[in-house]
Formats: C-alpha cells, sequence, structure tokens
C-alpha cells in the first residue's frame, strides 16, 4: 500500500517539483529569517541566482548552534500568531533547540508519518500503541497526529510503566507499536518475567527509531515480539519523525524527498561524497513554514542505496544511522551531549574538573554513571555528607538532562588523565 502518488514519482518530476519548491523556500527565508537574510549578504548570494538543483551547494550550512544562537524563536519564518505548535529537543535552556509549527505544518508533518506508518504496513484497521513520551520531545505527538490523520486507532500511552503497556498492549489488542529499539526489548523483557507469550498478544507491526540500533537487534525484536520490525528517523530541527522510514521490505530507509532534500557530504570537507560512500547527511526542508531550515547539518552518518526498491516506491533509501560526526550521546532516546553533563557537574561546589561518563545498556536499559573527583575535605567526610552531595548532583542532572543517572564520587587524581580531547565517555553498549 503506498499513502500518496508523490511516493512513486518519476526522477524527473520530482526533481523538477524539489526546484520549485527550494526556489520559493530559499526566497522565502531570505525574506522572512534575519540570519538567512545575513548569511546569503555575507556570500553575496543572490537567491535569483538559484536556478538547478545543484546551485544549493552555493547555499551556506545551518548548525544546531546557530539555532542556538539564535534562540527560542529567532528562526521562526513566521510570525507566532501563525504557529499553533512548538517542540524543543532536549536541554538546557540555552542550549536547547526550539521548533515552530504552523497548522500547515502540522497537517504536512501528519501525512508524511501516514506515509510512513503505511510504509511499515500499518492501516486504518491498526491500533497503534504510542510509547514515546508525549511532550517537547517531537516522537510521541508527531506519530499520534499521522496515525490519526491514517485513521488507526490510537492509544496515547506515552513512555514509561512497561507493565501497564503490557497490559494495556493485552487488552486495548494492540496491533503496532510505536517506540524506541530498546524499550521495545526492555517490553518482551518484562513480558518474559511475567510469564507472557508475545504470541498470544495480537501484535504485529514496531515502527522503531529515535536512538541508534542494529540489524542484530531487530533481528531479536522480531523474533521476541513476533512482529515485522522497521526502522524510522527524524529530528527535531527538521521536523522530527516522518522524515525517512522503512517499508515492509526492512532494506532501508526511503526518504521523504518531495519535502527533505538531501546531501551526504564529507564531513571533513563538505564535499558530497562518492555515490553510496557513507557521509554526513545534511537537510534541506523545502516547504515548512513556520521553520524551515537551509541545509541543516545533522551530524547523523548514513550512505545512499542505489538500488530500487522492490515496494515501487521512488524515494531513495539510506542506510540506517550507523554513527554521528559529534559526541551527542542518545541514553534512553534522549539526546545528551557531554558538554551538558560537564557544565552542570563543575558548577557544584567541591567537584573537581575531571569526571568519566561510563554508558552500559543493562537489561535493554541503558545506565549511566557519572564518576566525578571531588575535593578531599569531601571525600573523605562523613558518609551523609557524601550520600546529600550525590542526590544533589543526581537530582541537577535529572532536571536538567530529563534523564536519570547514578553518580559516584571519587577522590581527586584517581581518574586517568589525557593529553589533549580526554577520552571522557566510555561507551560499553553494545547494539
Ligand atoms: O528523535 C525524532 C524521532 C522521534 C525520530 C521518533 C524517530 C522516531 P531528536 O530528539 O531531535 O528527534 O533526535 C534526533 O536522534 O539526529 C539521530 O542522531 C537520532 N535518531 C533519530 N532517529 C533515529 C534512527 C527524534 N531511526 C537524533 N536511527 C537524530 C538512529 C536516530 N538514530
Amino acid at each position: 500500500m503506498i499513502w500518496d502518488q508523490n511516493e512513486q514519482m518519476a526522477s524527473g518530476d520530482l526533481a523538477e517539483l524539489q526546484l520549485d519548491r527550494l526556489q520559493k523556500i530559499v526566497g522565502r527565508v531570505a525574506t522572512h529569517v534575519p540570519f538567512y537574510r545575513n548569511k546569503f549578504k555575507e556570500d553575496k548570494f543572490d537567491p535569483a541566482s538559484l536556478i538547478s538543483l545543484d546551485d544549493i551547494r552555493r547555499l551556506p550550512f545551518t548548525t544546531k548552534q546557530d539555532l542556538r544562537n539564535n534562540y527560542p524563536y529567532g528562526m521562526f519564518a513566521v510570525p507566532l500568531r501563525d504557529v499553533v505548535r512548538i517542540h524543543s529537543s532536549s536541554g538546557t535552556t540555552g542550549m536547547a533547540t526550539v521548533v515552530g509549527y504552523t497548522q500547515n505544518d502540522i497537517d504536512t508533518w501528519s501525512n508524511l508519518i501516514a506515509r510512513i506508518l503505511t510504509a511499515a504496513g500499518v492501516s486504518t484497521h491498526d491500533v497503534i500503541q504510542i510509547a514515546f513520551g508525549y511532550g517537547l520531545f517531537t516522537g510521541g505527538f508527531g506519530l499520534h497526529y499521522g496515525a490519526e490523520k491514517l485513521g488507526a486507532s490510537v492509544i496515547p500511552i506515552s513512555a514509561g510503566n512497561t507493565r501497564r503497556q503490557i497490559q494495556i498492549m493485552q487488552d486495548f489488542k494492540t496491533t503496532a507499536l510505536v517506540c524506541t529499539p530498546s524499550y521495545a526489548l526492555k517490553i518482551a523483557d518484562v513480558m518474559m518475567d511475567q510469564g507472557i507469550n508475545p504470541n498470544g498478544l495480537s501484535l504485529k507491526f514496531g515502527l522503531f527509531g529515535a536512538e541508534p540500533w542494529s540489524e542484530k537487534m531487530r533481528q531479536e525484536i522480531s523474533e521476541r515480539l513476533g512482529i515485522l520490525a522497521t526502522d524510522n528517523y527524524g529530528l527535531s530541527e527538521v521536523m522530527g519523525p516522518g522524515v525517512a522510514g522503512e517499508c515492509e521490505h526492512c532494506n532501508g530507509l526511503h526518504v521523504n524527498e518531495d519535502h527533505f532534500l538531501l546531501e551526504i557530504l564529507d564531513p571533513a570537507t563538505l564535499e558530497p561524497v562518492k555515490p553510496g560512500e557513507v557521509g554526513e547527511l545534511v537537510i534541506t526542508t523545502l516547504i515548512k513554514e513556520a521553520f524551515p531550515v537551509v541545509r541543516y547539518r545533522t551530524r547523523d552518518l548514513t550512505r545512499l542505496l542505489p538500488e530500487p526498491c522492490p515496494c515501487g516506491r521512488t524515494f531513495r533509501r539510506i542506510e540506517r544511522i550507523t554513527g554521528r560526526t559529534d559526541d551527542m550521546l542518545i541514553i534512553k532516546g534522549v539526546n545528551v551531549f557531554p558538554t551538558q553533563i560537564e557544565s552542570i557537574l563543575f558548577d557544584i561546589e567541591g567537584t573537581q574538573p575531571h569526571y568519566n561518563l561510563i554508558i552500559e545498556r543493562e537489561h535493554n536499559e541503558d545506565k549511566v554513571t557519572v564518576m566525578i573527583e571531588v575535593v578531599e575535605s569531601i571525600f573523605f567526610d562523613e558518609m551523609k555528607k557524601q550520600r546529600t552531595m550525590v542526590d544533589h548532583i543526581k537530582k541537577r542532572l535529572a532536571s536538567e538532562l530529563g534523564v536519570g543517572v547514578h553518580v559516584k564520587l571519587v577522590e581527586e587524581r584517581s581518574l586517568e588523565r589525557f593529553n589533549g580531547k580526554g577520552a571522557r565517555v566510555i561507551d560499553r553498549r553494545e547494539l
């Protein structure tokens, strides 16, 4: 099943549509977003001179830092009265990026999600349990509106409370599960602990995304839950989920190319990689109204899969995201930068500027341990004082990062010292 005709466009027609949309969006950001107007001026780029898709290479890039510099609304291309929804990527104030949607953007977004759900095999007959967080994160609401648009029955359960998830899954006869891949495995674990046989449930489909996963994890999820497990990708700065998703062939993610112009560039030279080589995904939104971005550097690494897909969709596919070009970590689906942790730690009295972050996956759940050196007087202080400090650090990290961590205070000079950029993050997760 195909959700709409654009998904089968001939490549020439698609290119024509993309160029038309690109010209309009570039004209619009030049008029309405001071950031782009100034950049174009600096680069002596005249929007009217954009006459082919290749001309995109003459446009400036947009980075997460640019969005942060314009926090909160500086990158919006419409007045706030036309914005009907605001989301934000995780992070402390100042670190966060804020994105907005007009009513048309929400409608477009819903359509793109409906496409991806359809491609994964989901239809109006399905009961979809959305176990992504509902809130500033785009996962919950993004998938929710798309699933309603599709006409499926939506259970907006949000994330967490695994036993309840399973109870609802049994009672409401859920046929499609939407969450992070690691949470799907956690659900499978809890089912096993409770002696519940997944084959007795109605589950058929699982759409997983928001964090990296592997073919091995796909196999495990499919086998343990007895479902077709597909990958879907997106990022809040570009829209949220709905940028790309797999069809039932599970052979890479079709990019919604009528809405997103993609480039795959060598992160060092910012020149296009050879066809089929891995590089950084750079995306230009083609019709977003409230928050258009030009050549947004996602920092995600992937490659184009050139072969046509047997499903009949002509949109090109990208391979699952294989890594990032920066140090962003995704912990329980939440994006975390080590620098965020660092600035919180160093702000607390009694800490030393030396820490390690250890990330493990225990029972299919991410576990983060922060080891921080503290001054001698604290380290040799009574247990009670130490515990108070640990609790204080935990609380601050949890409230500012949005994810809980374990904290261990260690003696001064006990952590390894590095020359230059220290390997402070030890990620032991095996995907
Ligand atoms: O994670 C949007 C989303 C929600 C996608 C639900 C899919 C499902 P952010 O919080 O802005 O948005 O995080 C975006 O997460 O740049 C990738 O590094 C990573 N990511 C998202 N989807 C995948 C995936 C949402 N399928 C960042 N595989 C992106 C690997 C993913 N990484």
